[in-house]
C-alpha cells in the first residue's frame, strides 16, 4: 500500500478554500505565524517499531487486522505515516524484536520511505528463547555476575545493530527492581546497574548518546532500580557526558509535576528526550494528548523556554518519540492522532508571549500569568499544524485521507486479518 502525490494533491484540493480561510484567520491573530511554521516544518517525532500492532493486556488482545509481519512491513506503516503526514520521519527499534537481517536492505528501504533510524532500545525485560541466563531478578541489577554480563553484551550488540543502520543513541529502559520488601540490597542493586551501564557506555561510539528511562513501578510492585527522575539522574550523571535521561510521560507517580521535571533536567544540561504517550492513571499508554492536554502543553512550554535560554535546536537537540499501545484503536490512526497533539502542543507553546509573562512574574502578577499561558493554550493552532503539512506535502487532514483512501482495508486485503507483530 503507498499514499501517492495523486492522493494526496486530490484531498488537499478538496479542503483548500477551508483551510486558508482558517489559516488567514489564525495569521491575522498572531504575530510570529512565519517562524512558528518554519519550527513545525523542522520538527519530526520518532515512530516506535513496537506500536505498530494492536498492544494487550495480561488479559487480553484485539487484534485488528492488517498488522505488519515484520520489519519490512513495519518500516511500511511508518513510511505510509510519514506520507500522509510528512512528521513522522523516523523509527524507533526495539531489539530483539526486531533485529534487522540485512542491515544495508533496511536501511534502503527505510530511505525509500524518507525516514531516519532514531534511538535503539534494548530488552533485558523479558527472557527469549535462546538465552542461557533468565532475567527473572533483574538485569543489569542481578546479584550474579553472569547474569549482569549477558545484559551488558546485549545491549552492546543493541549499540552495534543501531550503528550499521544509522542510529545515533540507545535508550536503556530496565525492568529491575524488587516486588518485596528485602529482596534487594538497594546500594548493591544501584552499584551493579552503575557498573553494568559503564560497561555498556564504554562502548558507545563518540557521537552516539545513551538515554537511561525511568519508570515508577510495573513490572517490579515495591521497587525500581531507576524509578524516577532522581535515580536515572544520578546515573547519567555518574557514566558521563553521552548518558542523558529520558522522561516517558506515563512513568511517573500520579499527579508529578512534569514539568518542572523537564525543566530542571534541561537546566543540568541532562535531558536527552521523550517517550510521548497519555495516561490516567499509570503507565496507560494513551493517544497523546487525549487525557491531559493542558499537561503536554504546560511541558512544551518549559521546553521551549528552557531550550531557547540555552540555544538549543528544537529540531535536533533532543530525542522526540512516542511510546504507546494501542488496545482499541487502530495503531496507524491513534499514531497519526498522536503527532498531531505533539505538533499542536509545540506550537502553542511557540505562542507564549515570553515578555509578558516574565513581566507578570517579576510583578508576582499570578492571574496575569494564568492568562498568558492560557491564551496561548486556548488559541486553535490546527490550521497551522496543518499549514506546515501542506507545505512538505502532506495532508491536510492525514486521517481525514487515511480513511477515504482505505488504508486500513488495503492492509488487511495484503497481509490478512490474523498478522501479528512484534511488540507489548
Ligand atoms: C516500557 C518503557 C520502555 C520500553 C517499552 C517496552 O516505556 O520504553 O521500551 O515499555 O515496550 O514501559
Ligand atoms: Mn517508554
Ligand atoms: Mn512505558
Amino acid at each position: 500500500m503507498k499514499i501517492t502525490p495523486n492522493h494526496i494533491e486530490a484531498h488537499n484540493q478538496a479542503r483548500l478554500v477551508q483551510h486558508v480561510k482558517r489559516l488567514d484567520f489564525l495569521t491575522s491573530e498572531i504575530n510570529n505565524a512565519d517562524a512558528i511554521l518554519k519550527k513545525l516544518m523542522d520538527f519530526q517525532v520518532a515512530i516506535p517499531s513496537w506500536a505498530l500492532g494492536t498492544g494487550g493486556t495480561r488479559f487480553g488482545r484485539f487484534p485488528g487486522g492488517g498488522e505488519p509481519r515484520d520489519l519490512e512491513e513495519k518500516i511500511e506503516d511508518v513510511g505510509l505515516l510519514h506520507a500522509l503526514n510528512c512528521s513522522s520521519g523516523a523509527i524507533s527499534l526495539h531489539i530483539p524484536w526486531d533485529i534487522p537481517k540485512d542491515g544495508e536492505a533496511i536501511k534502503q528501504l527505510a530511505a525509500s520511505h524518507g525516514l531516519r533510524f532514531d534511538a535503539v532500545n534494548s530488552n533485558t525485560f523479558q527472557d527469549q528463547d535462546n538465552q542461557a541466563l533468565s532475567y527473572k531478578f533483574g538485569s543489569l541489577q542481578h546479584m550474579d555476575k553472569a547474569v549482569r554480563q549477558q545484559a551488558v553484551e546485549h545491549n552492546i550488540e543493541v549499540i552495534k545493530q543501531g550503528e550499521a543502520l544509522g542510529s545515533e543513541s540507545i535508550t536503556v529502559w530496565l525492568s529491575d527492581g524488587s516486588c518485596f520488601p528485602g529482596q534487594l540490597n538497594f546500594r548493591q542493586a544501584f552499584q551493579n546497574t552503575l557498573e553494568s551501564l559503564r560497561e555498556i557506555y564504554a562502548t558507545l561510539p563518540k557521537h552516539w548518546k545513551m538515554f537511561i528511562e525511568y519508570k515508577a513501578y510495573e513490572p517490579n510492585f515495591y521497587s525500581m532500580t531507576v524509578g524516577d527522575w532522581g535515580q536515572s539522574l544520578l546515573y547519567v550523571q555518574k557514566l558521563g557526558p553521552q548518558a542523558f535521561t529520558l522522561v516517558d510521560l506515563g512513568h511517573h507517580l500520579p499527579n508529578a509535576n512534569i514539568e518542572q521535571i523537564v525543566a530542571l533536567l534541561l537546566m543540568e544540561g541532562k535531558l536527552g528526550g521523550f517517550h510521548f504517550n497519555d495516561s490516567k492513571y499509570g503507565d496507560d499508554d494513551l493517544t497523546v494528548g487525549s487525557i491531559r492536554p493542558y499537561q503536554l502543553f504546560l511541558i512544551f512550554n518549559e521546553l521551549v523556554e528552557g531550550m531557547d535560554a540555552l540555544g538549543m535546536s528544537h529540531a535536533t537537540d533532543l530525542g522526540w518519540m512516542i511510546d504507546a499501545s494501542h488496545n482499541v484503536k487502530d495503531p496507524l490512526e491513534d499514531l497519526a492522532q498522536s503527532v498531531e497533539a505533539i505538533q499542536i502542543a509545540y506550537a502553542q507553546a511557540l505562542l507564549v508571549d515570553r515578555k509578558a509573562l516574565n513581566a507578570a512574574q517579576m510583578d508576582n502578577d499570578t492571574v496575569r500569568c494564568q492568562e498568558i499561558l492560557q491564551s496561548a493554550f486556548r488559541t486553535d493552532v490546527r490550521g497551522l499544524v496543518a499549514e506546515a503539512r501542506l507545505r512538505l506535502g502532506g495532508a491536510l487532514k492525514p486521517l481525514g485521507l487515511f480513511r477515504e483512501v482505505g488504508v486500513r482495508k488495503e492492509l488487511v486485503r495484503e497481509r490478512g486479518s490474523k498478522t501479528l507483530a512484534t511488540g507489548l
